[in-house]
């Protein structure tokens, strides 16, 4: 079909995999598997980074370690790939940070609206001493996280009708994520939001348990969401990292030189992941146009007033979040 030609042409369009580089590390003479399982599907940026991940790992383990990739929640959807990596039955996973927020409340600054004003400041964020310092906070509970990836700007789709402005949601069923700050946005801009894993979403759709969704282009193109919703509104309501995370009762085992390796890699998978996603967005909306999407851009007026209708939400979880964490996000936006 056209959306199966546009994925493999999508495919076809990504950025090639880079070559290895880094020297091959000497490890403990033990041989490893790593089972690194995600939500999203083969055809989208994440797995295209995970296939990179895998090429470096086997490449600098010499052998050594193992990588073998499952996609589409084959193992289980977020919040069950990141119990398996507890209880040491799953390696690897890298979910949004969003349905984490209840294990990690301080996950939550990334679900704020229209926190990061372009990829650049989200980058310098995550990279950054903010970044490492969430990433030390996530290396507890039985997971080690290891890097940052990226999910994206979030775009809303639809199966009712154009959506350019607040007053259009009125009663719109909208799956969110699991996470309190999604059902906050989308009760505040008058929709009745829904929480639901990123598994079962197609389905919803499909059968008209809820009327939208809301993620990256390359997701709604990877996932096919668009045969079953005819609408999207370029809102970028908010930026959703991925984060990169391993079974600590796995982490113990490794000697410290692949433990170094796979903090190499997964920073290496992260960066080219980036340059993925970003570089197919506006082939996607093209794509999901020619294939009869209805792609509502809104005007800058538009964009501000969801910026407004949203405001009490940093009211509602700036104590949650931290103020001085999101000031410190926004001074990193000012310069
Ligand atoms: O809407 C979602 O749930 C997605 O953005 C997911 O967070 C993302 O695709 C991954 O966490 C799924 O493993």
């Amino acid at each position: 079909t056209l959306a199966t030609l546009s994925t493999a042409q999508a495919a076809a369009e990504m950025p090639p995999i880079p070559e290895v580089t880094g020297d091959v590390v000497e490890g403990d003479g033990n041989d490893y598997t790593i089972k690194f399982s995600i939500g999203t599907t083969q055809s989208g940026a994440q797995y295209r980074g995970l296939e990179y991940f895998e090429d470096i790992v086997e490449a600098r383990s010499d052998g050594h370690i193992q990588v073998e990739l499952f996609h589409s929640a084959q193992l289980g959807d977020d919040l069950q790939a990141v119990s398996a990596l507890q209880s040491g039955t799953l390696e690897m996973t890298a979910p949004s940070t969003s349905p984490l927020v209840n294990m990690f409340p301080q996950f939550a600054v990334f679900d704020l609206p229209f926190l990061f004003p372009t990829p650049e400041v989200a980058d310098e964020v995550l990279d950054g001493e903010i970044g490492d310092s969430m990433l030390g906070i996530a290396s507890s509970n039985g997971l080690v996280a290891i890097g940052w990836a990226e999910n994206g700007y979030r775009q809303l789709t639809n199966s009712q009708a154009a959506v350019d402005s607040p007053d259009d949601l009125d009663g719109l069923k909208v799956r969110t994520m699991q996470n309190p700050i999604h059902l906050d946005i989308w009760r505040t801009l008058g929709a009745n939001p829904t929480p639901m894993s990123f598994a079962e979403l197609f389905t919803a759709l499909e059968q008209g348990v809820v009327d939208g969704q809301e993620n990256p282009w390359i997701t709604i193109q990877s996932s096919r969401f668009n045969e079953v919703q005819g609408y999207a509104s370029e809102t970028n309501h908010v930026y959703t990292p991925f984060i990169t995370l391993v079974s600590e009762r796995f982490w113990n085992k490794l000697p410290e030189s692949y433990q170094q390796m796979l903090v190499e890699a997964a920073q290496q998978m992260g960066d080219y992941e980036r340059e993925v996603s970003r570089s197919l967005n506006d082939q996607i909306k093209q794509e999901l146009i020619d294939e009869g999407m209805q792609i509502t851009e809104l005007t800058p007026e538009q964009v501000t007033t969801f910026q407004e209708s949203l405001a009490p939400v940093y009211d509602n979880w700036r104590d949650q979040v931290g103020g001085e964490l999101i000031d410190s996000i926004r001074a990193t936006s000012a310069q």
